[in-house]
């Protein structure tokens, strides 16, 4: 697995764009500390918590340019953030509000997927038909290790590969699909093996160093965008919080392995190389903080400042003539 440690430079990137990097990492932490809060406060519904999937977020996307595609899954439903998507709008998407429904094309983000891995074949779709457009748009999927047994997942990345379609696959392996263990998913020894079966190239990287996920992604974008087609990236680590809101994993998980992951999780340990490199100051640690804090309590005020949902809107989009007995009033 490649390590920032065996990089030594840092990828290659400026100061500047260190420090975009950080802020980005802290602004998806601040928003996925501040959600849980407020899902026990009774302010957001049932949330899927990404605390320390930030390294992997933040890093792939770096290497996109904004005409890229992203496809994420809901553990990734705070990515619009590294667009520039406002929080207010994550925040309602978890309010059930229908002003949390964001338009694709103005971010270029896609909507949110649940169903396990049916995004895949949407982001494989999107970059072929990028290209047969003569278009250089990439399209990059997140999604878990246990979507990795789903039928979508062979057919997107199959689809992608056959098509040679510029899409890039990130596959968060944190080990669990709730409560399944990676043992009891795969026989494969890594994920990053199933590549082969597609005739892509398949990497392994530490899921908990952002610069290490950067470099990977940054190597898959460019051969992509260069018309080598698509790559599939394991991203590894271990999940250190529950699956969601609702979950209690102390009935399942390795504890132990849970604070070992904790002792070394990723936003901590870019600060610590940043502060290291000297780019990193205590002054810069908590203006970036403080701007990421003060963007979420902005957020959570607008969204609760919006008038509720008209429920009538759920019939509205599900039919275009409703039957008599759904007919309101
Ligand atoms: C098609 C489908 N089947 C089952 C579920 C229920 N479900 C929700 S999350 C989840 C686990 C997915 O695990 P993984 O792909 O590893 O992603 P992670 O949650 O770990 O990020 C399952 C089975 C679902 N959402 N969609
Ligand atoms: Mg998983």
């Amino acid at each position: 697995m490649a390590s920032t440690d065996a990089l030594h430079d840092l990828a290659g990137l400026t100061e500047a764009q260190l420090l975009e990097l950080y802020r980005r990492m802290v602004l998806l932490r601040t928003y996925d500390e501040r959600s849980v809060v407020y899902h026990r406060q009774g302010r957001i519904g049932t949330y899927a918590i990404f605390w320390n999937h930030e390294a992997i977020q933040a890093g792939a996307t770096f290497a996109l340019t904004d005409d890229d595609w992203i496809f994420p899954s809901y553990r990734e439903s705070a990515i619009g953030l590294v667009r520039g998507m406002p929080a207010v709008t994550l925040l309602q998407w978890w309010r059930g509000h229908p002003s949390g429904w964001w338009s694709p094309a103005d971010w270029n983000v896609a909507s949110i997927a649940v169903p396990i891995a049916s995004h895949l074949p949407h982001a494989a779709g999107l970059a072929w038909g990028k290209k047969l457009r003569g278009e250089s748009t990439v399209a990059m999927a997140f999604f878990g290790d246990g979507a990795t047994s789903e039928g979508e997942f062979h057919e997107g990345v199959n689809f992608a590969a056959v098509m040679n379609a510029p899409a890039v696959f990130v596959c968060n392996n944190n080990q669990w699909a709730i409560s399944t263990p990676i043992e009891a998913q795969t026989r494969a020894e890594s994920l990053a093996d199933k590549a082969i079966g597609y005739g892509i190239p398949g990497v392994r990287v530490d899921g908990l160093d952002v610069l290490a996920v950067y470099a990977a992604a940054r190597e898959a974008v460019e051969r992509a965008r260069g018309g080598g087609g698509p790559t599939l990236i394991e991203a590894v680590h271990y999940r250190a919080a529950p699956h969601a809101t609702a979950d209690d994993p102390r009935a399942y998980i390795d504890l132990a392995r849970v604070e070992e992951e904790r002792a070394r999780e990723c936003v901590g340990r870019y600060e610590q190389l940043l502060r290291d490199a000297g780019v990193l100051t205590d002054e810069l640690v908590e203006l970036t903080r403080k701007d990421a804090e003060d963007l979420l309590r902005a957020g959570i005020t607008a969204a609760e400042a919006e008038p509720p949902a008209d429920p009538e809107l759920l019939f509205r989009n599900a039919y275009v003539d409703p039957p008599g007995n759904m007919r309101i009033g």
